[in-house]
């Protein structure tokens, strides 16, 4: 396909928010140059489920590889750059830290290095996000919150947070973070608690699962729908000076409340009982146990609560989330019951 538009090159193409953000940008006329380390037909499944496998253009590389990231860089001289790639769950980071910051803190330096030798033009963009936090001292937390990581996951992401800023001060690069709030949809990988909750409550319903076993009930998060985050993303590079935005919707759910809107979304009446570890929530039609709390999912250290001011956003971007949890819940469920029977739909061990 000839294209008269911009060049992108996204890593993490392969993900979630690579997905929806390869068919925004094609949506837009870009040339999507997408950095693909696996070989593996499964990786390629968020790209076809959005219909767009055949116009990205998959580069293998990975952001342990300097020398491959910078000649990526300076054969295509891309005008943006989109750092999506990362080791991103964060229950996995204290399992392997080395590994997660190799790949978010150093693989983000290695590829701004590479834009600042080989291409400072091309405008740069970081997904951070509201990990940075961690156990927040003030809510909601907007720009100027204080960083307080609580995972190797956040610690890694501060890095390439900093980083990044500091090429920006430093060399005079249009590099952006993005401090992103949790956003989910039907692309969400399955260790992620709300995909869990909907492919494992999609399966009950249709009688091929069991309960959903989970960790802490009562975290808290400001969970938006993927597809809006990555616009945001786009906006942040278009705009004339670098800077870093905070993008969520500003309104707080906690894990069970997610539980309860798919079960609704479901149609299962799910009657709550007990406390802490022995708490479980039963389907009212049959009795059966739909949730169960399981102490190998709790973490070594919980963030409890995390809430967006996402006004900058709004005022500088012009952008604004409109989808909210309830309705994630739905979509989300929707999609997973389609699903569900289906090979490859099978929830995590974690
Ligand atoms: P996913 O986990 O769905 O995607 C991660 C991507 O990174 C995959 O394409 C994966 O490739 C790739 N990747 C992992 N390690 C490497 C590596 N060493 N070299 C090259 N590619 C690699 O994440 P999301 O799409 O949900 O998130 C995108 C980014 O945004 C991540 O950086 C995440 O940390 C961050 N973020 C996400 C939020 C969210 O709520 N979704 C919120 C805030 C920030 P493969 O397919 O081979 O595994
Ligand atoms: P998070 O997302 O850690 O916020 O990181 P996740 O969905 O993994 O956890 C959210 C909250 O739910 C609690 N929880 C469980 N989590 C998982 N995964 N599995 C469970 O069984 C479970 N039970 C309860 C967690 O303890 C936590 O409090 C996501 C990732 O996308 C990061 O890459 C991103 O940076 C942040 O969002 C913003």
């Amino acid at each position: 396909m000839a294209h008269q538009g911009k060049t992108a090159f996204v890593t993490g193409v392969t993900g979630q928010d690579g997905a929806y953000l390869a068919e925004l940008l094609l949506g837009h006329g870009y040339r999507v140059l997408g950095l693909r380390r696996g070989n593996s037909a499964h990786d390629l499944a968020r790209l076809e489920w959005v219909g767009v496998l055949d116009d990205v253009e998959l580069v293998s590389g990975d952001l342990g590889d300097e020398n491959c990231l910078a000649r990526l860089i300076r054969d295509h001289q891309p005008d943006e750059v989109y750092n999506l790639a990362a080791q991103s769950f964060v229950g996995s980071s204290w399992d392997s830290p080395f590994a997660t910051s190799d790949t978010n803190a150093m693989g983000t330096l290695r590829l701004l290095d590479a834009v600042r030798s080989y291409s400072p033009h091309s405008k740069f963009y970081q997904a951070s996000t509201s990990e940075l936090f961690g156990e927040v001292r003030e809510t909601p937390q907007n720009e100027m919150t204080p960083l307080n990581p609580r995972s190797p996951y956040g610690v890694s992401k501060a890095f390439g947070h900093y980083m990044t800023r500091n090429y920006r001060e430093s060399f005079g690069l249009h590099a952006s973070s993005g401090i992103l709030f949790n956003h989910e949809s039907p692309l969400r990988g399955l260790s992620f608690v709300t995909r869990k909750i909907s492919a494992g409550l999609a399966q009950y319903k249709a009688g091929v699962g069991g309960p959903v076993s989970l960790g802490n009930l009562d975290a808290q998060r400001d969970w938006g729908y993927a597809k809006e985050y990555v616009e945001g993303m786009w906006l942040m590079l278009q705009q004339p000076e670098a800077d870093d935005y905070v993008l969520g919707t500003g309104r707080l759910a906690s894990v069970r409340d997610f539980c309860s809107a798919t079960a609704q979304a479901l149609e299962i009446d799910v009657d709550w009982s007990g406390e802490g570890i022995a708490e479980e929530g039963r389907d009212r039609s049959n009795g059966e146990v739909v949730f169960k709390v399981d102490p190998r999912f709790f973490r070594p250290a919980e963030v409890e609560l995390l809430l967006a001011d996402p006004s900058k956003a709004e005022q500088q971007l012009g952008w604004k989330a409109q989808t909210d949890y309830r309705e994630l819940a739905v979509l989300m469920a929707e999609a997973d019951i389609a699903a569900a029977g289906r090979a490859g739909t099978r929830v995590d061990s974690r």
